[in-house]
C-alpha cells in the first residue's frame, strides 16, 4: 500500500504518519468499530467518488445497528471524503472511513471511551488482480460459515466481523485459491470473503438476499440494477452449493473487486472455464458507468 499525504482524523488533516491511536484502545481489543471502503474514479470531466451519499449512509447505518455514536451527519462525512481525495492529489483511488472506539474503558462495556472517525484515501488496483479480472479467479466454498444474524450481523459492515473473512480468506490463499465463498449455517451461499457473488443459470442471473448472510452490498445493487435496465431476468434467490457447480457463470461484485468473473468454483470449471457473455456484459455496464462513459445513473457520481 502507498502512502498519501493526510489522512483525517476526528476533524483535522493530520500527516499519514501521525495518524495513530492509543494501544488501550477499545476498537483495537474488542473490534468494536465500523467502516467503509469507496472507491474513486477519474472521468473526463473530472474525479467522482462512486455513490458516496450510500455508502457514508451505510456507515451510520452500522454504527447505529453496533450502537457506536455517531457525531456527524452524512453530508459532513460526505465533505470530508471529497478533501481528503483533493488534499492527497488522488484522481483515482481508494476511500476508507472508519469509526471505532477509543481509549476511556476497558471490558466490554464501552460506554466511557471516546469515539474516533478516520477518513483515508490511496491509490488501490485490482483487488483479486488484473488477470483476475480479466480471466476470472479460483475459488472454494470455505470451511467456515458466514457469521450469523443471531450472533451477530452480517449485514452491518463492523470491523469485528472480519474477522471470519479473514479466516476463510486466509485459509483459501493458504490452500492455492484466489478468494473464499461463505456458506451460511442452512448450507446457502452468502458470499465472498469481501464481495457479493451472482450466478447466471440459463440466462436467469441470481444473487443471494442480505438474509443469506451477505453484506447489503452497493456494487451489487448498482450491478443488479444496471442488468435489470438492460433487459435481464435478475432473481434474489437462495443459492446452494451445487447451483455453483451447475451454473454456466458466476462472478463476485465489491467496491474493491468491482466486477471479477470466477472461472472455478472448488476445482470445477464455470461453465467453459472463461468469463461468460453476462458477466463481461456486468463489467461493461459498471466500468463504464464509474468512468462517465456511460451516461445510465449520473446520479451515482459524485465529482471531488
Ligand atoms: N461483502 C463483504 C463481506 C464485503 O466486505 C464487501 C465489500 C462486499 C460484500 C461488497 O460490498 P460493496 O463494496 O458495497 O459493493 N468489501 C470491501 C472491503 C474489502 C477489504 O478487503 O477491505 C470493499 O470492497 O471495499
Amino acid at each position: 500500500m502507498d502512502a498519501t499525504e493526510y489522512i483525517w482524523m476526528d476533524g483535522d488533516l493530520v500527516p499519514w504518519d501521525e495518524a495513530q491511536v492509543h494501544v488501550l484502545s477499545h476498537g483495537l481489543h474488542y473490534g468494536t468499530g465500523a467502516f467503509e471502503g469507496i472507491r474513486a474514479y477519474k472521468t473526463e470531466t473530472g474525479t467522482e467518488v462512486f455513490r458516496l451519499t450510500d455508502h457514508i449512509d451505510r456507515l451510520a447505518r452500522s454504527a447505529k445497528a453496533l450502537g457506536i455514536p455517531f457525531e456527524y451527519t452524512v453530508p459532513e462525512l460526505v465533505e470530508v471524503c471529497k478533501e481528503v481525495m483533493r488534499v492527497n492529489g488522488l484522481q483515482s483511488g481508494y476511500i476508507r472511513p472508519v469509526t471505532f472506539y477509543g481509549t476511556g474503558s476497558i471490558g466490554l462495556n464501552p460506554a466511557a471511551a471516546n469515539v474516533h472517525m478516520i477518513i483515508a484515501a490511496w491509490e488501490w488496483g485490482a483487488y483479486l488482480g488484473e488477470e483476475g479480472v480479466k480471466n476470472g479467479i479460483r475459488v472454494a466454498v470455505s470451511s467456515w460459515r458466514r457469521i450469523e444474524s443471531n450472533a451477530s450481523m452480517p449485514d452491518a459492515k463492523g470491523t469485528g466481523g472480519y474477522i471470519n473473512s479473514v479466516l476463510a480468506k486466509t485459509a483459501a490463499l493458504k490452500a492455492g485459491y484466489d478468494e473464499a465463498i461463505l456458506l451460511n449455517q442452512a448450507g446457502l451461499v452468502a458470499e465472498g470473503s469481501g464481495e457479493n457473488m451472482f450466478i447466471v443459470r440459463k440466462g436467469i442471473v441470481h444473487t443471494p438476499p442480505n438474509s443469506a448472510g451477505a453484506l447489503d452490498g452497493i456494487t451489487r445493487d448498482s450491478v443488479y440494477t444496471l442488468l435489470a435496465e438492460d433487459g435481464y431476468t435478475i432473481k434474489e434467490t437462495a443459492i446452494t452449493r451445487t447451483d455453483l457447480y451447475y451454473a454456466d457463470e458466476v462472478f463476485l461484485t465489491g467496491t474493491a473487486a468491482e466486477v471479477t468473473p470466477v472461472r472455478e468454483v472448488d476445482d470445477r470449471p464455470v461453465g467453459d472455464g472463461k468469463p461468460g457473455p453476462v458477466t463481461k456484459r456486468a463489467q461493461e455496464l459498471f466500468m463504464g458507468t464509474v468512468t462517465g462513459k456511460l451516461d445510465l445513473h449520473p446520479e451515482w457520481l459524485e465529482y471531488i
